[in-house]
């Protein structure tokens, strides 16, 4: 691997190195990370990276074209095909310029936008104030209700009455549960809004057919092609065909310049991928072990919030274990188990520091671990916690580290991901 970089830059040749062996040697819990078949590296890392073709297929303002049209005229047709949709564009750089080009391509500035607050399980994109969402258009928040910590969609019905949104947004980063498309449908319509689905995190589970599919409900579904779909670092709109037109000049010439061609076969090979029995074997089973590993940290006394979880993620409430989200995250990397700090519903804990961690299993199972391994997961995480606050800020060379490290190291050596060779 990497033979021409390694004579040839070898700083560049031996961070990567580094990383691959991180990736080998430590276990990947963050629940938007994935590990990606030998046949997206290869397209994704093609030479296809040195074409420009602004535009699209059959209509560039680039010469030589006629490859890389192919490439993504089948990327467009199996994204079209895998989710049902009547229009797809293939070429957001990511899942946030996925998103801005919906609202680039419908809405004017200063329009108003509803949906979920960011520390309730949203994104930036939806909306923060942190983001371009926030600057450009007015919006509102949803969250999740105090007690069950699921979707209140008798609140978002009484807040699109409220603050009558021209579009509402469906869609999480660290929501556990199935989301009910029919009545945020239903609500947009009764306010006359435009519906979008940020379906990121879940779309591989929705392409295996495991978690209702937006497409049926929305007018608009982006997501990145990265996580549980398992595909190139990228994004991808769908949408009905009257918007097609304007999607697709929203994202070019609007927001983006020449579409990245290789992360466009990365992202055709994800999909034929994601048409599979394989794939779909393969999110039962990671459906199966965010369940398992969820239940296996209950019993050892962690609250899970909504009690359990419906996709490839949890969120930990660490509360119950007087240990914070930050100082779970720093002691768990210190042994080679990867995960991020989140703050749970409510979270009197500011971000930084957060109560909670959150925890999937798309990763881990792309590396064939199953049952016995989520429990064994489980109990590296609970003995790993049980350290912090025993020992002095950032010294984790205390003889109680020594077996967790051990542990997580057998444990990996035994699903190997890459070659090195
Ligand atoms: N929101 C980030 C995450 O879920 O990790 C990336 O989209």
């Amino acid at each position: 691997m990497l033979e021409a970089l390694r004579s040839g830059d070898p700083e560049i040749a031996g961070a990567i190195l580094k990383e691959l062996a991180r990736q080998n040697e430590k276990l990947e819990l963050i629940a938007s990370e994935n590990l990606v078949s030998p046949l997206v590296l290869e397209a994704q890392g093609s030479i296809l990276t040195n074409k420009y073709a602004e535009g699209y297929p059959g209509n560039r303002y680039h010469a030589g074209c006629e490859h890389v049209d192919v490439i993504e005229s089948i990327a467009i047709d199996r994204a079209k095909r895998l989710f049902g949709a009547e229009h797809a564009n293939v070429q957001p750089h990511s899942g946030v310029n996925a998103n801005l080009a919906v609202y680039l391509a419908m809405l004017k500035p200063g329009a108003s936008i509803l949906g979920m607050q960011l520390d309730m399980g949203g994104h930036l994109s939806h909306g923060s104030k942190a983001n371009i969402s926030g600057k450009f258009y007015n919006c509102f928040f949803y969250g999740v209700h105090p007690a069950s910590e699921r979707l209140d969609y008798e609140a978002v019905r009484r807040l699109a009455r409220e603050h009558r949104p021209d579009m509402l947004v469906a869609g999480a980063s660290s929501y556990s549960r199935i989301i009910d498309y029919a009545a945020f449908r239903e609500i947009a319509d009764e306010v006359g809004a435009y519906f979008m689905v940020d379906m990121a995190h879940i779309s591989g589970i929705v392409a295996a057919g495991y978690h209702p599919n937006p497409v049926e409900y929305a007018d608009f579904v982006t997501s990145t092609t990265t996580k549980t779909i398992r595909g190139a670092r990228g994004g991808v709109i769908l949408s009905k065909a009257e918007y097609g037109k304007k999607i697709d000049k929203a994202i070019f010439p609007g927001i983006q310049g020449g579409p990245q061609l290789n992360t466009i076969a990365g992202k055709a090979v994800c999909f034929r991928e994601a048409m599979t029995e394989q794939f779909r074997a393969y999110i039962s089973g990671v459906l199966e072990n965010a369940r398992l590993l969820a239940s296996a940290l209950q019993s050892r006394g962690y609250r899970i919030v909504s009690g359990g979880t419906d996709t490839h993620l949890f969120l930990v409430d660490l509360r119950p274990k007087g240990v914070t989200g930050v100082a779970a995250e720093q002691t768990l990397d210190a042994v080679g188990i990867t995960v991020n700090k989140n703050v749970v519903p409510f979270d009197p804990a500011n971000p930084q520091v957060t109560s909670g961690i959150r925890i999937g299993t798309s990763a881990v199972t792309t590396r064939g671990m199953a049952a016995a391994e989520m429990e064994q997961i489980a109990e590296l995480i609970d003995s790993t916690v049980s350290e912090v606050g025993k020992h002095e800020d950032g010294d984790y060379s205390a003889p109680a580290f020594e077996p967790l490290r051990r542990g997580v190291s057998e444990l990996c050596r035994r699903f190997p991901v890459y070659d090195y060779s």
